[in-house]
C-alpha cells in the first residue's frame, strides 16, 4: 500500500483531496463506545412528522400509511416571483432565487430508518422521490431538483422520525453545477460517460468496492473525503430517477439498504450521515454525460462519539483524510448485511 503523503484528484468536482495514510498508524485513541440504542415508540404524539399530528404551520398531517410528502412550513426557497436584488457592483453580485422545498417521511413509522424498513418500504421510499422529482421539474422556472437525506442529531435533524428533503431551485446548485461541468467535457474528450468508465475501473482493482448488484455498484470513491464516504452508481446511463425501470429501482433499494445497514454495523449506532441523489438538471438540454448516483457523506471517524471535523487546513485549505479509502471499503466490506438490531446472540 502507498503511505506516503498525497493529493487525490476527484474528477466530478476537479477538487483534489489530501491523504495522509501514515498518520494512521498513530496510537488508536477514540474508544468504540456503543451508545444506548435509541428506543423510539413507533408514534411519538409529539413528532410534527407522525401521522395525525399538527405540524408548526397548523396543518394535521393525514393518516398516511407509507411514504408522504409535503411543502416545507419553513422552505428555504420560494416559488413567487420577485424582482432581482439591485446589482449596485460586480463584486456584489447577486441574483433572486425561486424554489420549492417538500419533506418526505419515509413511513409513518417514527421509529424506523432506511436500513430498518423493509425493501418494498424502501421502494415506495425511492418511489416518492421520484414522483417529487418529476412533479417539480415540470414547472417552469425550475432548472434543478435536489433530493436529500440529513440524518442523526450530528448533521444537524431537527426531528428523528426518519425523512429526507427535496429542493427545487431555478438555479444549478454549486455542486451539481460542478459535476455537470466535469461530466460534459469528458464525455465531449471520450464519447463515453465518466463514471462508467470510472466504475469498469473500479471493477477492474476491486479495491474500493464494497457491493454491487445487476443494476448499481456502491463504493468508497479514490477520492473520499470523509472516512466512510460511499457512492451508490447507476450502471446504465441513466440521468434521472424517473428513468429507472422497476428491476433498478428494487435493485437501489436493496443496495441503500445494504450501505445503510452496514453504516450502523460499524459502531452499532444508527449512522449520522447526509446523502443524496445527483441527477442530471432539468434545463431542457438531453444530458447523455450524466450518470445517475447518490453520494454518502458521514462524520463518524472512529467510533459513535469521535467524529471528523473539516475545519482548520480544510476550512483555509484543503480536506484532509488519514484512514484510507482502501482501509475504510475493507472495514465496510467486512460487515454484515443483518442489521445489528436483529442479530440474535
Ligand atoms: P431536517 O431536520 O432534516 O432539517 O428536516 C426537518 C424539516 O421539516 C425542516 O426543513 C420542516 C423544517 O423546516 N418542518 C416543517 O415543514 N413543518 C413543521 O411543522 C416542522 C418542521
Ligand atoms: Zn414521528
Amino acid at each position: 500500500m502507498y503511505d506516503s503523503p498525497h493529493r487525490r484528484f476527484n474528477p466530478l468536482t476537479g477538487e483534489s483531496v489530501l491523504v495522509s495514510p501514515h498518520r494512521a498508524k498513530r496510537p488508536w485513541q477514540g474508544q468504540v463506545e456503543k451508545s444506548s440504542t435509541e428506543n423510539l415508540p413507533h408514534y411519538d404524539p409529539t413528532c410534527y412528522l407522525c401521522p395525525r399530528n399538527e405540524r408548526v404551520g397548523g396543518v394535521t398531517n393525514p393518516d398516511y400509511k407509507a411514504a408522504f410528502a409535503f411543502d416545507n412550513d419553513f422552505a428555504a426557497l420560494l416559488p413567487d416571483e420577485v424582482q432581482a436584488p439591485a446589482s449596485t457592483h460586480p463584486l456584489l453580485a447577486s441574483v433572486s432565487e425561486r424554489g420549492l422545498c417538500r419533506v418526505v417521511c419515509f413511513s409513518p413509522r417514527h421509529d424506523l430508518t432506511l436500513p430498518e424498513l423493509d425493501l418494498a418500504a424502501v421502494e415506495n421510499v425511492i418511489a416518492t422521490w421520484t414522483e417529487q422529482t418529476v412533479d417539480l421539474s415540470r414547472k417552469n422556472f425550475i432548472h434543478y431538483v435536489q433530493v436529500f437525506e440529513n440524518k442523526g442529531a450530528v448533521m444537524g435533524c431537527s426531528n428523528p422520525h426518519p425523512h429526507s428533503q427535496v429542493w427545487a431551485s431555478e438555479h444549478i446548485p454549486n455542486e451539481p453545477a460542478k459535476e455537470l461541468e466535469r461530466q460534459k467535457a469528458y464525455f465531449a474528450q471520450n464519447g463515453r460517460t465518466l463514471l462508467s468508465d470510472y466504475l469498469a475501473e473500479e471493477h477492474k482493482r476491486n479495491e474500493r468496492i464494497l457491493f454491487a448488484n445487476e443494476h448499481f455498484t456502491a463504493l468508497v470513491p479514490y477520492w473520499a473525503v470523509w472516512p466512510f464516504e460511499t457512492m451508490i452508481v447507476a450502471h446504465r446511463n441513466a440521468a434521472y430517477l424517473s428513468e429507472l425501470t422497476p428491476a433498478e429501482v428494487s435493485a437501489l433499494a436493496e443496495i441503500m439498504k445494504r450501505v445503510t445497514t452496514r453504516y450502523d454495523n460499524l459502531f452499532e449506532v444508527s449512522f449520522p450521515y447526509s446523502m443524496g441523489f445527483h441527477q442530471a438538471p432539468f434545463d431542457g438540454q438531453p444530458h447523455p454525460e450524466w450518470t445517475l448516483h447518490a453520494h454518502f457523506y458521514p462524520p463518524l471517524l472512529r467510533s459513535a462519539t469521535v467524529r471528523k471535523f473539516m475545519v482548520g487546513y480544510e476550512m483555509l485549505a484543503m480536506p484532509q483524510r488519514d484512514i484510507t479509502p482502501e482501509t475504510a471499503a475493507e472495514r465496510l466490506r467486512s460487515l454484515s448485511d443483518t442489521h445489528y438490531k436483529h442479530e440474535s446472540n
